[in-house]
């Protein structure tokens, strides 16, 4: 699949600091330390209706850890998926009455203007579930080969036993477990599982539904997580640096795809850390395709708004904070934009080094990205009353902003 264009990424004086950052495994700050290219996964949209807040919000993060390891002069291997065949997908197909590939293939293209308009970088490799299939079926069989998947009436299920590490990643009791899998995808409840946790990898074939060749496993279609690791193997491979997604992801998600790759592989670990975005709320409640209180990227670009701006308003909260998209949350950041354009616009001003640096610093720290909104805040203000006679500074500054943030002035 193509993924969308990508926006210049202007280079900074002086380099970038490493990236402390949450990872979910252990609970707390890790000091990733990747190669001179840095390996990043992220988790991409189930294409059944537009891009919302909640996932600009996600992928705005993990476009913040892209331009921090940028800014150290390294490279970025990024890949993500789109899970462009599943349950959600197909249902929403059929209650609307319309054909399960345009469907996908519709939102998908959306999603990528949307991407587009926000600046937010591409991966490298952008794959789609249903292409990754001849990957996919492989690593079933091998992992049913090694006793490590069983049959259950023609469906595949992976044994979570099969893995000593599984549970390390939510760091969930076994009744949390239950309860999210249920709600999540998962069928606890099903008669003949080994253990009502273990995921589905392979399901058989069922009447009215897409299905594909799947050599000795029989036609179906692939399970959720064996996807996302399928994809993941094939271009990063295992001890990748970032697998990201938001926390809804962090069971069963990324929980039993780090099984299923460290089952297969006899290597430890999957990724590096798993980083969780938080969850953007509407009007109290997660903001979810499946209950329909959304408000889309795409909705507010036909209504005029600068997408530059849309971005400011994610930057402005923590990536990892359960955040609510409000009316007065976009216009505090439409009004932010004005301020840093009319800061910038100016042929010099106060000097910009320390505001560089400060933005480095805070980034580095966990994604901070208010912090940084707050010192470009400090410099639009002394701008406006003191001015300066630092003649790059507003071009030093619109590069910073531009490089490690993503925002146009
Ligand atoms: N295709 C799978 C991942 S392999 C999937 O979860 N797709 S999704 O379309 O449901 O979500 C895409 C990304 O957006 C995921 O990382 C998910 O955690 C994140 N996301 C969904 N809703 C929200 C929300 N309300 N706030 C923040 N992030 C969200
Ligand atoms: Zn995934």
């Amino acid at each position: 699949m193509h993924a969308w264009p990508a926006s210049e990424v202007p280079a900074l004086p002086g380099k970038g600091r490493d990236l402390r950052i949450h990872d979910t495994a252990t609970g707390g700050l890790v000091t990733l330390d990747p190669g001179p290219v840095a390996r990043i996964y992220v988790c991409g949209i189930t294409p059944y209706d537009a891009t919302h807040m909640g996932h600009a919000a996600t992928y705005n993060a993990f476009d913040l850890v892209q331009r921090v390891w940028l800014d150290t002069k390294r490279q970025v291997h990024y890949v993500q998926n789109v899970t462009d065949v599943d349950d959600p997908l197909l249902e929403r197909a059929n209650r609307d009455g319309k054909d399960w590939v345009e469907l996908a293939e519709g939102e998908t293209a959306l999603f990528r203007e949307d991407m587009t308009a926000l600046r937010l970088l591409p991966p490298q490799h952008y794959i789609g579930a249903v292409e990754a299939i001849p990957g996919i079926v492989p690593l079933v069989e091998r992992l049913r080969d090694m006793g490590a998947a069983y049959e259950l009436e023609g469906d595949v299920y992976f044994s979570v036993e099969s893995d000593t590490h599984f549970g390390e990643v939510s760091g969930l009791d076994t009744a949390a477990m239950k309860l999210l899998s249920a709600e999540r995808g998962g069928d606890p409840e099903r008669v003949g599982k080994k253990n009502p946790l273990d995921p589905m990898l392979w399901m058989a074939a069922r009447d009215g539904e897409p299905s594909w060749d799947g050599g000795s496993l029989g036609r179906g279609r692939p399970g959720w997580h064996i996807e996302c690791v399928a994809i993941a193997l094939d271009h990063l491979g295992m001890g990748f640096d970032v697998q990201g997604g938001g926390s809804d992801l962090a069971f069963p998600h990324h929980e039993m795809g780090a099984s299923h790759a460290q089952a297969l592989t006899g290597e430890y670990p999957f990724a590096k850390a798993y980083v969780h975005a938080g969850m953007v709320a509407l009007d109290g409640a997660k903001m979810s395709k499946s209950k329909g209180n959304l408000v889309f990227v795409s909705k507010l670009r036909r209504d005029g708004v600068d997408p530059a701006a849309i971005r400011l308003a994610l930057l402005a909260h923590h990536y990892r904070a359960d955040w609510e998209w409000t009316d007065a949350v976009l216009a505090e950041a439409v009004e932010r934009l004005g301020r840093w354009r009319a800061a910038v616009s100016r042929p010099d001003g106060p000097s910009a080094d320390a505001l560089v640096e400060e933005i480095r610093e805070a980034l580095a720290n966990d994604l901070d990205a208010p912090t940084a909104l707050a010192a470009v805040d400090r410099w639009a203000a002394r701008q406006g009353t003191e001015g300066g006679a630092d003649e790059g500074a507003p071009g030093v500054v619109s590069r910073a902003v531009d490089a490690l943030l993503g925002v146009a002035l």
